[in-house]
């Protein structure tokens, strides 16, 4: 019995935006269904009754009425609700079409950030994407984490073998390119990283940040040097060369390739780090010093070090800091988890495999399945045998979040078909001859495959949905397999029976099923109905190497030839001239969508341009004003806001605003347009991996 002689029931659930995964407890009104409260679960093992302000906005995403709820149809600028057997049909017949007239590569997919967040996704959004049999495979990885993907691949064996900060238990955290106190965390699944960093400090241990802004994280921080855009490589290298020369590194007895690493960092000293960073030498070599002397430590490097032109070579200094100081596998340094669904070892996730295939139009090579999302628009574009005709996008806006999204803004509106999986109009959706929308994530059974095997702590958790899914709604992993099975029927050449049939039956099996029989067969062995009871804890990181290398000899790969033949790329690299763009995450910020939360949006306006006020004095300009910035590829007019957190020479912008398109206001925003970073940003430049470079891009700002 509540107050007022409310009845009110508690129930447990999840909050699935961000990687953090917070436990959470929903307070309803018994009578009504309504909730009335949210709060972190502080019985969650992991997340320890965590939340942020985006779990509270999960109510608002659920109860919004600019939500689909019905799939529609595009009639000219109109959508029109119709059946789900007329939608899905549409959607099938157009990506069909596309494959009978024109070859299987004419269908592209693209997967955005959410479908990681969807028991549903992984376990049927996969296979629906496998089934289309497209090299035209893209999605949010690379404008993300494909280099330490690709880099786990090539040194561990395996994608999904990425080492953790074993946060806490370390006595030193060095982060390069990372702002966790606003993102949360990414590959490393840190509910709370707020008290996490406390305990670090109250046991005496130090966190270094190495960022272009003063961020959230780098004011917390024992340490905070600022760092020139698209440098890190030199730094990083030049830590490590320090370890070599000064002999202070102890690496594990089961890698190969050390003296090719040694050879091949020689050339990067302390001073060449400083003249292309700005940091200092004394500092990049003490830093490397206390790196070694640190009873434990752990070097994380993410977005910043990641989706920048030297994200591979980058991505790999910081493993090899981890492994030269004896820290890869060391409780309190960075180590592999063990979930209790191990995707990993269970091959849920496949190891990865590189340039099997390359674009038609710009010949990059594919990793694990994927090319880069930064060439979709030319593979729209470029006319010829295998040019993409139909696209799906499945809980994506890649207009808004890949290089140049005008230009594939523009792509879009020449496609054929287009089919979108989503529960909002956006910038990429607007576009779709139909929208598929499934139930909200609260109407979902969850059980996280992905990020507990990323997670800080070993932890296993099922989330039954909080409603029932409404009458007339279908959850995505129907979706999924509705849209592969009236495809594969509409396919001049049809796949063996035998192999349609087994198809068949593995989509009809739910999420939850499928989950639950991963568990059972799993050690220690669970099931949904135990985790139904409540979370189950699973201990802390245990060391675990060279057993779970996934390499055939099980020994390290530290100088893998992909890295080394991009060092030549790096010798030519030249300190930028004039000023170069970087983005930025806010806590009530979630990528592209939630601008439409009250909640979330009220108070200052948060998609200004950060520079520094000498930078501003020198440009003449007035803090407040409006400025176009320009890059290689277009302009944005945007409020500048003069910020000493701004490393001079580098401005600041979010990335996921600008919903405002041909006048058009999408319905995943309220009242705050912004402009869209990605409108600036450089589709043709590339890391060797294929990742977006997103940050470091060069532009120049000017009063309008
Ligand atoms: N310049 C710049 N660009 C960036 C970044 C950056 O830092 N700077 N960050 C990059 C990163 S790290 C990422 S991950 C990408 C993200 O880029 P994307 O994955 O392309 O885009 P999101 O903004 O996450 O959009 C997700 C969409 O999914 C829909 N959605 C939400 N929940 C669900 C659901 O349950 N089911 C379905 N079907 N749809 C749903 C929302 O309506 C939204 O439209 O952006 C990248 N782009
Ligand atoms: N609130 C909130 N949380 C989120 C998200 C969100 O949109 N909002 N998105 C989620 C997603 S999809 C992801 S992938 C994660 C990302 O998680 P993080 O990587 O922690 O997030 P970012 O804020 O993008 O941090 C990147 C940092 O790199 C810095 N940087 C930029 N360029 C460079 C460079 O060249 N070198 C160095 N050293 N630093 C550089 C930026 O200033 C920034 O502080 O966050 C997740 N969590
Ligand atoms: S940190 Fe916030 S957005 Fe991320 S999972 Fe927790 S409550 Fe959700
Ligand atoms: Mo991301």
């Amino acid at each position: 019995m509540g107050v007022y002689g409310v009845r009110m029931v508690e129930k447990r659930g999840v909050c699935n935006l961000c990687e953090a995964i917070c436990g959470l407890v929903f307070t309803l009104d018994d009578d009504t269904g309504a909730i009335t409260a949210v709060r972190g679960d502080p019985d969650d093992p992991l997340s320890r009754g965590h939340l942020c302000p985006k779990a509270v906005a999960l109510q608002d995403v659920h109860e919004d009425p600019d939500r689909l709820r019905r799939p529609v149809r595009r009639h000219g600028d109109t959508w029109v609700e119709v059946s789900w057997d007329e939608a899905l049909d549409a959607v099938a017949d157009g990506l069909a079409r596309a494959v009978n007239d024109h070859g299987r590569d004419a269908l592209a997919i693209y997967l955005g950030n959410p479908n990681v967040h969807s028991l549903g996704s992984l376990t049927h959004g996969t296979a629906m994407a496998k089934s289309f049999r497209t090299r035209n495979k893209f999605s949010a990885t690379s404008v993300d984490q494909l280099p330490a993907q690709m880099l786990a691949y090539l040194m561990y064996g395996h994608q999904l073998l990425l080492p953790i900060p074993d946060l806490d238990r370390t006595q030193h955290f060095l982060v390069f390119g990372a702002n966790p106190m606003a993102s949360n965390g990414s590959l490393m699944t840190v509910p709370d990283f707020p008290t996490r960093l406390r305990e670090l400090h109250r046991r005496g241990g130090r966190m270094v940040v190495v960022d272009p802004r003063r961020t959230e994280t780098a004011r917390v921080a024992d340490e905070h040097h600022f760092v020139r855009p698209g440098s890190d490589a030199f730094v990083l290298l030049a830590m490590v060369q320090v370890l070599l020369a000064e002999d202070l590194a102890t690496p594990p007895a089961y890698v190969d390739g050390l003296d090719a690493v040694r050879a091949a960092v020689a050339p990067y000293t302390p001073e060449r780090a400083a003249a292309m960073s700005g940091l200092d030498a004394d500092d990049v070599r003490r830093m490397a010093r206390e790196l070694a002397a640190a009873p434990s430590a752990a070097v994380y490097g993410r977005v910043g070090v990641s989706t920048q032109e030297f994200g591979l070579v980058s991505t790999w200094a910081v493993q090899l800091l981890n492994l030269l100081t004896g820290n890869l596998d060391r409780p309190g340094g960075v180590m592999l988890t063990k979930p209790a669904v191990d995707v990993v070892g269970r091959s849920f996730v496949g190891r990865g495999h590189h340039d099997l295939w390359r674009s038609r139009v710009r010949g990059l090579p594919e990793f694990g399945g994927e090319l880069p999302v930064a060439t979709l628009a030319d593979e729209i574009l470029a006319p010829g045998e295998g040019q993409v005709r139909a696209l799906l996008t499945v809980a994506g806006n890649p207009v808004s979040s890949t290089p140049d999204g005008s230009r594939l803004d523009e792509a879009l509106a020449g496609l054929d078909f287009l089919a979108a999986v989503d529960i909002y109009v956006n910038e990429t959706t607007r576009h779709a001859d139909v929208i598929l929308p499934p139930t909200s994530a609260l109407e979902r059974d969850h059980y996280d495959l992905v990020f507990h095997a990323l997670a800080v702590r070993n932890t296993a958790r099922f989330t039954p949905a909080l409603f029932d899914k409404p009458d007339g709604a279908m959850h995505d992993w129907e979706i999924f397999r509705e849209i592969v099975l009236r495809t594969q029927r509409r396919l001049r050449t049809k796949r063996p029976l035998r192999r349609r049939l087994v198809q068949a039956a593995r989509m009809r099996l739910s999420p939850t099923r499928v989950v639950d029989l991963l568990l059972r067969t799993s050690s220690p062995r669970l099931s949904v109905a135990r985790l139904r009871k409540g979370p189950v804890d699973l201990g802390p990181l245990q060391p675990c190497l060279p057993d779970r290398l996934m390499t055939e000899d099980k020994r390290v790969r530290v100088a893998p030839a992909e890295v080394l033949a991009d060092l030549s790329r790096l010798e030519s690299a030249r300190a930028p001239q004039g000023l170069v763009l970087v983005g930025r995450r806010h806590q009530r910020d979630n990528n592209s969508w939630m601008h439409n939360t009250t909640r979330l949006t009220k108070g200052r306006p948060r998609h200004r341009l950060l520079m520094h006020p000498h930078d501003l004095a020198a440009h003449e300009i007035a803090d407040g004003s409006v400025v176009q910035v320009k890059s290689a590829v277009g302009a944005v007019a945007v409020e500048v806001q003069a910020s000493e957190d701004m490393m001079p020479g580098v401005v600041s912008l979010p990335h996921g605003y600008g919903h405002a398109r041909d006048g058009v206001r999408m319905r995943n925003a309220v009242d705050l347009p912004g402009a869209s970073v990605n409108d600036l940003t450089d589709p043709s430049v590339l890391d060797v991996s294929g990742n977006a470079v997103l940050s470091g891009v060069p532009v120049t700002v000017t009063p309008t």
